[in-house]
């Protein structure tokens, strides 16, 4: 069972659009290394979890729960690269005398974000491909498991480094940022997890091999401890903290188990788009829609 707060876990800075980075961000969400696999990955190995080891179900599965919000921030931070690139902002009537206000679809990133969705994010990757199920792996061996999520946060955090050398768009950055920073926490979930059980991982695989500290807005993140940090979600207690915690595998300090999740921001919805004929409500229908909202006041 979940419950839900609305807020994004982290801040995403504003910036003007950049349908380019936008696309580009799409492999972080939907690629084979993205978001929505981490989640579908660690929410299925812990749906299947079997045997006593608790303190892993409670670490896999509170990982898997704080993607959920990473899918939703990356997913947002697409919106606001992506929404309101055509430079329209509703100036007349879309398409009045023949003209174009979508044309930018035809040269920039890609053009699904225009024709299949109205100037959003989308489950696909950076060319398009769909989000595939066959991504998440579950063998159900647990140290198996969690050698192929450490591989997975570690990739998942090499290509949001390439992906902080293509842009430096704000917007873009913000997310990509804050997402290394947390790679680099579950990577020392993972590898402390492994070290666990007995594996000296930092012989067989030595990753993290690279200091991202060398990126400004990573620093920053750093310098704030978030890439030693993890909370559990969980309102009934969990045994997380039995594996995250003392020296950090991957040398960069203490490992922290946090009683309380990040504070969020304020989600706020994306504004209307006329030429996209999103979100589509006609003055009826917004009459309907005030009348539902005052019902729901009494
Ligand atoms: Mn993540």
């Amino acid at each position: 069972m979940f419950f839900h707060v609305q807020k994004l876990i982290n801040e995403i800075i504003p910036d003007e659009p950049d349908p380019a980075a936008a696309n580009a961000l799409q492999e972080g969400l939907g690629g084979q290394f993205g978001e929505m696999r981490t989640m579908m990955q660690y929410l299925f190995q812990s749906f299947n979890f079997r045997g006593k080891a608790k303190p892993y179900l409670d670490l896999i599965q509170g990982v898997g729960i704080e993607e959920i919000s990473h899918v939703e921030l990356i997913a947002t931070t697409i919106n606001r690269l992506v929404d309101g690139s055509p430079r329209y902002n509703g100036k007349g009537i879309p398409g009045e005398g023949g003209s174009t206000p979508l044309k930018i679809a035809l040269s920039q990133g890609n053009i699904q974000h225009y024709l299949v969705g109205a100037q959003g994010a989308m489950p696909v990757d950076s060319v398009g491909n769909p989000w595939s199920g066959s991504y998440v792996y579950n063998s159900g061996n647990l140290p198996l498991d969690l050698l192929y999520n450490l591989m997975l946060e570690s990739t998942g955090r090499l290509q949001k480094c390439r992906l902080y050398e293509m842009t430096d768009n704000r917007i873009a950055r913000s997310t990509i940022s804050y997402l290394i920073v947390r790679d680099h926490a579950h990577e020392n979930a993972y590898a402390k997890a492994l070290e666990l059980l007995g594996v000296n991982w930092g012989k067989v695989l030595p990753i993290p091999n690279f200091n991202a500290t060398r990126y400004p807005e990573v620093k920053k993140l750093m310098d704030q401890g978030i890439h030693n940090q993890q909370h559990h979600w969980r309102l009934d207690g969990s045994e997380m903290a039995k594996i995250f915690h003392g020296a950090s595998p991957s040398g960069s300090g203490e490992l922290v188990t946090t009683p309380k999740p990040p504070d969020g921001v304020p989600f706020v919805p994306g504004d209307e788009r006329p030429e996209e004929f999103s979100p589509g409500l006609t003055p009826e229908i917004l009459e309907l829609i005030d009348q539902a909202a005052t019902m729901g006041k009494m």
